[in-house]
């Protein structure tokens, strides 16, 4: 899958986990996990359904690409006036940002207080400046993963491309060198590994988007799948 992006160079340990993908998609289709609650007026910090762990669990499709900091690129393309190619140290000389936020993934599992550092996708976004038609993004990733969102919620406020996680480089497994950190929506929408953000006038679900996820992804209202 990583041919497609261009990135052959990048090696990949593990074995793709069809059948826990496999198992995913058919939770999906039968709705697991689902309560029915709606959530109230007053919005709760756990959204319906969660529950709260104290260790971070790690979740992917079973591949883990290890990017060498001296071949980690980052393209910002598409529909944006000034497409952005960003190596390591110009991703540093980027304004450098902190944001503490609970993480919500749709497995049920929710993390408060995590402080991440890295580059606000506002700041990625006034430099690349995204033409008037483009109104949603799709997430690439070393591992041939993708996600889409709209654009406005990429570039909400605390959401970031974050490249430390208390005060540590984000590990591999955790998605490092860089992973996207979008905390208002389920953590399937955070890509890991990210390589390339493309922007579009046109929504292209992604890799869980295509197998039974919802292609919004509110934790809040219970968006898991759809
Ligand atoms: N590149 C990539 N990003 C990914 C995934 C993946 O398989 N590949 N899995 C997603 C899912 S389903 C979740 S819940 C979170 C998990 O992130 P974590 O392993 O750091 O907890 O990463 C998301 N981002
Ligand atoms: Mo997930």
């Amino acid at each position: 899958m990583a041919e497609q992006d261009g990135h052959g160079d990048i090696p990949l340990t593990g074995r793709v986990r069809e059948k826990l993908i496999a198992r995913k998609q058919d939770w999906a289709r039968e709705g697991r996990l689902l309560t029915g609650a709606a959530a109230g007026p007053a919005r709760a910090r756990l959204p319906p359904g969660q529950t709260l762990v104290r260790d971070w669990p790690v979740l992917d499709l079973g591949v883990q690409p290890e990017v060498a900091r001296e071949k980690f690129r980052l393209r910002v393309e598409g529909l944006v006036e000034n497409p952005l190619r960003l190596d390591w140290e110009g991703f540093l000389a980027l304004p450098q940002e902190e944001q503490v936020c609970d993480i919500h993934c749709v497995t049920q599992w929710s993390r408060y207080d995590n402080r991440f550092a890295g580059v606000k996708t506002r700041t990625l976004l006034a430099l690349a400046r995204p033409r008037p038609e483009a109104r949603f993004v799709v997430l690439h990733a070393y591992d041939g993963y993708t996600t889409n969102l709209p654009l406005a919620e990429f570039g909400a406020e605390d959401a970031m491309l974050a490249h430390s996680w208390e005060g540590r480089p984000l590990t591999r497994e955790h998605g490092g060198p860089v992973r996207a950190v979008v905390p208002r929506l389920y953590f399937w929408k955070s890509a890991k590994w990210i390589t390339r953000i493309e922007l579009r006038a046109e929504d292209q679900p992604g890799f869980w988007e295509v197998r039974g996820y919802h292609n919004h992804g509110d934790p809040w209202r219970e968006e898991r799948y759809g």
